[in-house]
């Protein structure tokens, strides 16, 4: 072996070898107790007899879809667990992917902090209380009462408990920042691309918990899909001690990207790499998949990719199942978006709030265009409580989303005045529309300057005059309309010419239907199909009407049917008592005849159903 083989062999050795972040699942062996207990977060408290239970879990699994009266309010969970001990001179995080509505978090009896909001993840560093090879006691208090937490108001159901995963991670005293409203602390983007070339941004921020500072190299190593690496930079930093500090990287000679679309999806993929300058040890890592893609929205013509026209055509998605709840394991999301790519849509509105980590990866992969939303719905608050809530819940939804390429809009309200003007008297309406305003704004601007390479949108009801009044239509980029004439009243028919006296009043803005739906049930039929009869044959004819308006006016953007699947709505008392049956899926994921209708119109090539 030559001298430079060897060189090259012993950095790449000790490369591999080195310390990283080390990432177990804390989803087994949990206690469970609905209700509240005194002194249940104590490392001696006595928890057995307590329900054994494994997350992801929901207490609501069945009376949610037995009584509108569901079980709204708190309860314990806990969990004992051995801290490895190697994990002793790392820092060490449990990480929530997803805790509905609010959790209180202790470790060996300390308070780790408290966390607002139903779906999007967070971190605790818990260095500080770890015993490393010792057994330690997680303790969590969830609660799901309605509280100044947004969603104040819709009819989904509101399922409580530690409904995805959890996990315990150890990453090197010096790596990257984490703590950064629950990303993964690399921001990674691609604000330039073209078939000829494309530039990669990066940013993000190093925390150093050492009493020395130190020097490091941050290596960018771009891989195609087949793993072959197309480039490699490096840049040298040095960091403080107990600090965090901000870095950023452009990467601007890719030449001739291939490029990401819902007919390719291809993925690039970033791995960004933390080492340690003065012995070339790797101390933290982050891959993250790079989509070359570029849009554009046109208020007459409609939306572009890649420079070509492109009807956004696809689906709303709830994240619940009959019997289970919301507490569903990564294949099951991955099988409904295998399903929603199968009957050829190319976009997907996850509403009402952010969803899996496993559908963004599927969208990423499957190529499926989406919007992702927080839950704003109905109405807000102007309570300081509901305003932080909500703001951070935005913040935490970019930061932790911002890196996958198949996102272009990113959402804050939908039908923010509908809840308001049924739900609130007359004489608070005037403070209650001033905190929308108020909001809707500070939403906008923290979008803006969180991302300003995607664009907002918000839905609205059939009320345009409402939101223009207190000028609520002109905040985001993008107009959304949630639309069911033909099902809620009147006829389907009255859609297109409502949608051209939006166009009329807002001629510069471009639109998307980001909702129309009819319900179903496989046992009722009807020679006579009619609004509102929940029959088979009445959502097949309203689905045929309503797009074949949206397919003849190029000035609608595109469309997200309302639903994907029939979805847990406790309190509906419909032909499916407590379930939304505007699936075009039933809830065991059964198509409806009008999921095939969909699936012969937007698939190019023939599909054949043996
Ligand atoms: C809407 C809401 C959605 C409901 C839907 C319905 O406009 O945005 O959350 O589920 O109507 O089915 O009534």
């Amino acid at each position: 072996m030559k001298f430079y083989q060897s060189l090259i062999l012993f950095l790449l050795l000790s490369l591999t070898a080195s310390a990283q972040r080390d990432i177990q699942s804390l989803n087994a062996g949990w206690k469970f107790f609905k209700g509240d207990k005194a002194g249940a977060h104590n490392l001696s408290y006595d928890d057995k007899q307590w329900e054994k239970v494994n997350v992801p879990h929901t207490w609501n699994a069945q009376d949610a879809y037995q009584t509108k009266e569901y079980y709204r309010g708190d309860a314990w969970y806990r969990k004992t667990f051995l801290a490895p001990k190697d994990m002793v001179g790392k820092q060490v995080f449990i990480r929530f992917e997803g805790v509905l509505l609010k959790a209180q978090v202790y470790l060996n009896g300390q308070l780790l902090g408290t966390h607002k909001g139903g779906y999007t993840a967070f971190n605790f560093d818990i260095t500080p209380f770890l015993k490393s090879g010792e057994q330690n006691v997680l303790a969590v208090k969830v609660d799901n009462s309605p509280q100044n937490i947004a969603p104040l108001s819709g009819d989904f159901t509101l399922f409580g408990g530690i409904y995805r995963d959890v996990w315990l991670i150890a990453t090197s005293k010096l790596h990257f920042d984490m703590d950064n409203f629950g990303s993964d602390g690399v921001f990674v983007q691609t604000p330039v691309v073209s078939e000829q070339s494309a530039n990669i941004s990066i940013k993000g921020s190093l925390k150093n918990n050492q009493s020395k500072a130190q020097a490091v190299k941050i290596a960018y190593i771009l891989e195609d899909a087949e793993g072959k690496v197309v480039l490699h930079k490096e840049q040298r930093l040095s960091v403080n001690k107990n600090q965090s500090s901000p870095f950023q990287f452009d990467i601007k000679e890719v030449k001739k990207p291939k490029l990401w679309s819902p007919e390719t999806p291809y993925l690039y993929t970033l791995r960004t790499q933390l080492i340690d300058a003065k012995n070339n040890q790797k101390l933290d890592e982050m891959s993250n998949p790079i989509g070359f893609r570029w849009f554009r929205f046109d208020a007459k013509t409609g939306f572009y990719l890649n420079g070509k026209p492109y009807k956004l055509l696809g689906v709303c998605r709830h994240q619940d199942q009959q019997w289970t709840g919301s507490a569903l394991s990564d294949e099951t999301h991955r099988r409904d978006m295998q399903m929603i790519k199968d009957m050829g849509a190319n976009f997907i509105r996850i509403a009402h709030y952010p969803q899996d980590k496993a559908i963004l990866e599927a969208c990423d992969k499957l190529g499926l265009l989406a919007w992702e939303e927080i839950p704003v719905v109905d109405m807000v608050s102007p309570e300081a409580e509901f305003f932080e809530s909500t703001e951070s819940q935005l913040r935490e939804m970019i930061r932790q989303n911002y890196n996958h390429p198949s996102i272009i809009l990113w959402g804050y309200m939908n039908e923010v005045l509908l809840g308001t003007l049924r739900k609130v008297s007359e004489q608070d309406r005037p403070k209650v529309f001033k905190a929308t305003q108020g909001l809707a704004q500070k939403l906008e601007d923290i979008v803006r300057k969180e991302d300003p390479y995607r664009l907002t949108v918000s839905a609205q009801h059939e009320a345009p005059e409402e939101y223009e009044k207190l000028g609520l239509s002109s905040v985001s980029n993008i107009l959304g309309w949630n639309l069911y004439q033909g099902w809620y009243g009147g006829d389907v028919t009255q859609f297109g010419r409502f949608m051209d006296d939006q166009h009329a009043r807002y001629p510069d803005r471009s639109h998307i239907i980001s909702e129309y739906g009819a319900g179903s049930d496989r046992r009722i039929h009807s020679l006579n199909p009619e609004c509102f009869d929940f029959s088979i044959e009445y959502q097949q004819e309203y689905n045929e009407k309503m797009m074949q308006q949206i397919l003849e006016r190029p000035n609608i953007a595109g469309s997200a049917l309302w639903n994907f699947i029939d979805f847990g709505s406790a309190f509906r008392e419909e032909s499916m008592p407590h379930i939304n049956n505007k699936g075009i899926v039933y809830a065991d994921r059964t198509p409806k005849d009008v999921y095939y209708y969909y699936k012969a119109l937007f698939n190019k090539k023939p599909v054949v159903h043996i």
